[in-house]
């Protein structure tokens, strides 16, 4: 006999490569612990029929020939098939062991005869690809599982865990007749009641900490009920602000703390947080259960380790240009042209004395020439009201002042005052698609 098992809380990645890895090996027994994730339980709800999913406990270890593990290698991420690792390991069973993972490697894995893990966006993704090879066909029902299975672990393709190979196999998955009306639906699903006011909680409780410029929120909420769904408030949340990272920590009455967290900056590690704590996770999203003393220890113990999974954002300094042509306040606005033109700028910061005092542009200069003015002093026509940046302004929120202002080119003033660079849009959007893709 031959049994499929994912982590516990399986969610639809892990389910739906069991699915996949069902249709793969040519079948076998599914085997899920509970709870599930809220979304997959209610997919379930819908197709038990067509997708059977078997009890541990009606499975006899002797007769397990081989046990395929999907989405996870962590023997305690396992307890649904705890007995039967336990059974292996008193020598009451003898299968084999195949591995799917896309996480990291970890002390805890399973010693496996077989080991398939790949840095992709699903884990699902490479049983379909596997699928595909075969030329296996996936009827509709399933490949809407599985593309379901890419879309809550890659966010619909836009975590930056996101590969070509996910959405590929998306693609290969719509062809075999995944019904977008169901993956919307079931994505549509909402939050439930307790999930809207654990969000409440949330949002009025918590504390937002800025920590080298990454923002971090951190909030504690006593359980009023399972738990199941944290992770989805935690995403919902994290959507309806400007934060770069959330944790939520979910306190039962017992003094056990599950925390959730959620990323939506590649410089936040919240995996490596998760896994410091003795959790898992991506570097989008993990959690954690703590018991006992580091229970006790509540939030403080996640923010100590918060550091070391920090990397330091990309911030103005680094991406600034930094020798800056500057007009001194003295000059006319006749003289200012012939030095913008002769420096092929449209614009430059105006100094007096060292300090900058505003900024001149064309736009500037054609307006004097309409009034005839262009014998006078520029700090007469110049912009005065200039916003400045930081030079150590990470570059996320440099971003923001460019936006919400309209501004194209930000001067760089240090705490003396003096212009120490200047960050464009190019500079920008550098960052944002590589060095190849700007010409200017
Ligand atoms: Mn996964």
């Amino acid at each position: 006999m031959r049994v499929f098992a994912t982590h516990d809380h399986a969610d639809f990645d892990g389910f739906a490569a069991m699915l996949a890895a069902r249709l793969l090996y040519g079948g076998g027994e599914i085997v899920v612990g509970r709870p599930l994730d809220r979304l997959v339980h209610a997919y379930l709800a819908l197709h038990k029929d067509r997708f059977e999913v078997a009890e541990i406990d009606a499975i006899d270890p002797a007769a397990v020939e081989e046990l395929v593990v999907v989405d996870t290698r962590q023997r305690r991420r396992l307890r649904s098939v705890a007995k039967l690792l336990l059974a292996r390991d008193e020598g009451r069973a003898a299968f084999r062991i195949e591995t799917w993972d896309h996480h990291r490697a970890r002390t805890d894995d399973l010693p496996a005869d077989r080991e398939r893990a790949e840095p992709v966006g699903a884990v699902v993704t490479l049983l379909v690809e596997a699928l595909q090879r075969a030329g296996t066909p996936i009827d509709a029902a399933s490949a809407t599982a599985m593309a379901l299975g890419i879309h809550t672990d890659t966010g619909s393709l836009t975590f930056s865990g996101t590969t070509p190979r996910d959405a590929a196999a998306l693609a290969h998955l719509l062809a075999c007749g995944a019904s977008l009306g169901v993956v919307r639906d079931t994505l549509r699903g909402g939050l439930d009641a307790e999930q809207q006011q654990v969000l409440a909680q949330t949002l009025a409780g918590m504390r937002r900490l800025d920590l080298r410029g990454v923002r971090i929120g951190v909030v504690e909420c006593a359980a009023t009920g399972g738990g199941v769904g944290l992770a989805e408030v935690v995403s919902a949340a994290l959507g309806m602000t400007e934060l770069d990272a959330l944790f939520l920590g979910w306190r039962t009455a017992s003094g056990k703390l599950s925390i959730v967290g959620r990323a939506s900056a590649p410089w936040v590690d919240v995996g490596a947080a998760m896994t410091a704590l003795g959790g898992g996770g991506h570097a989008g999203a993990g959690s954690v259960t703590l018991r006992g003393d580091a229970a006790a220890a509540g939030m403080d113990a996640l923010l100590q380790q918060l550091d070391d999974a920090i990397h330091d954002p990309p911030r103005v300094r680094d991406l600034m240009t930094g020798e800056v042509f500057c007009l001194d306040a003295g000059l006319t606005m006749a003289q200012a042209e012939v030095a913008l033109l002769q420096r092929g700028v449209h614009g430059a910061p105006v100094l007096r004395d060292g300090a900058m005092v505003g900024v001149l542009s064309r736009r500037d200069i054609e307006r004097a020439r309409g009034r005839d003015d262009m014998d006078r002093a520029i700090a007469a026509g110049m912009a005065t009201h200039v916003r400045t940046v930081a030079p150590d302004l990470t570059l996320d929120d440099a971003h923001r002042v460019m936006v919400s202002h309209d501004i194209g080119r930000l001067p760089v003033v240090d705490a003396t005052g003096a212009v120490v660079g200047l960050l464009s849009r190019s500079d920008v959007l550098r960052t944002l698609y590589g060095e190849s893709s700007v010409t200017s």
